[in-house]
């Protein structure tokens, strides 16, 4: 008979990248303790997000709180925090943030380590003042360089070459999401105890429910995605429509597609210079997402090809991102390919 008082196993986000680390009988721990570092960081954005709307009580001015400090932006906060919990630790050679213009290097009075970090610190924060979910994107690159200085143009390589990807969702709960290349696995934030606790493990996107863009800007795309929208709506296609949602936050549209299955997509518009070449960042939320959506079984394109292939020229490339279930993101590169090029 089952002891009564044995409780189930309980695996932590420590226990399970650690786990993880037997794949390689090389490793030394430092990728495990990045994940790590990264998952504390997130425990401490998400304490931080879920008193975002206190800040405006707290600060009176909005600028100054209670204590005469600044009120700072939440998306810097993150930015802050992601760098102060790992720069200092001798696993990293180098950061790039999408908060910032450049990369930062490690402190010459810090040890150097040999992992380049990309991240997205905070996703959707223009959700963050109506109480919508927000996210953090990261990436792990090994660096190109044995030692020295790090370049800027070590950071310009294709997803293909990350070591490890993921994200943390602020949402109703707060999930860890990550891959090794082993796998995609998820851990939800048990409040009571602080800690990340197994609760999704080898996450498999299942057949698709939904479809999710900003219908808005459709006047502003190629012929091409207006026909592929209607082909997910059930316009003359062998698929029955899907459901339309649509948070505006990447990380959260992504990880409902993630558990539901669905595509996510962003593509090129007319509407501003900016989105021609697209919205999103190839380096700190369309690669690292890629990897993430191919170990699940799914698929990421620029329209035309794998975001994974694509090699960036500049820190801030923005690209056209299609995400979510393999063939929904190869109907698109059909559709592209027949009515745009
Ligand atoms: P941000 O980097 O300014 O937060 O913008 C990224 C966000 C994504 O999370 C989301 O998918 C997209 O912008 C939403 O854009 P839009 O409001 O144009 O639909």
């Amino acid at each position: 008979m089952a002891d009564q008082a044995d409780p189930s196993p309980i695996i932590t986000i420590e226990r399970h990248i650690l786990d993880e680390q037997t794949f390689h009988p090389e490793a030394t721990g430092t990728l495990t303790n990045i994940l790590y570092d990264l998952a504390l960081a997130g425990k401490v954005i998400a304490s931080k997000t879920a008193r975002a709307g206190l800040a405006e009580i707290l600060g009176l001015t909005g600028d100054i709180n209670i204590q005469g400090e600044k009120v700072m932006k939440l998306d810097r906060f993150a930015d802050l925090t992601i760098t102060r919990l790992t720069d200092h630790t001798g696993r990293l050679a180098g950061l790039a943030s999408e908060e910032n213009a450049a990369f930062m290097p490690i402190p010459d009075k810090y040890p150097m380590g040999k992992y380049l970090l990309v991240f997205d610190p905070l996703d959707g924060s223009s959700n963050v003042d109506f109480n919508m979910p927000v996210g953090t994107i990261f990436g792990i690159y090994r660096r190109v360089k044995e030692s020295g200085p790090v370049d800027e143009s070590e950071f310009f390589q294709p997803g293909r070459n990350l070591v490890a990807a993921g994200y943390i969702a602020y949402g109703t709960s707060t999930m860890f999401v990550y891959t090794a290349g082993h796998g995609v696995h998820g851990f939800t934030l048990d409040p009571s105890v602080g800690e990340f606790l197994l609760s999704h493990p080898n996450i498999a996107i299942p057949k698709a429910k939904y479809f999710s863009v900003n219908l808005g800007y459709q006047l502003y795309w190629s012929l091409g995605v207006q026909r592929y929208t209607e082909y997910l709506q059930g316009h003359e296609s062998d698929i029955k429509g899907l459901s339309l949602r649509y948070i505006g936050t990447l990380v959260s549209d992504f990880h409902r597609n993630l558990l539901a299955g669905g595509v996510f997509y962003y593509p090129a518009d007319s509407k501003d210079p900016k989105a021609r070449t697209g919205k999103l960042r190839l380096l700190y939320e369309a690669a690292p997402l890629a990897f993430i959506a191919e170990q699940a079984g799914g698929y990421a394109s620029d329209g035309r090809g794998p975001i994974l292939d694509i090699t960036p020229d500049s820190l801030h490339q923005r690209t056209p991102l299609f995400i979510g279930n393999r063939d929904l993101v190869m109907k698109v590169e059909d559709f592209i390919r027949g009515l745009d090029d």
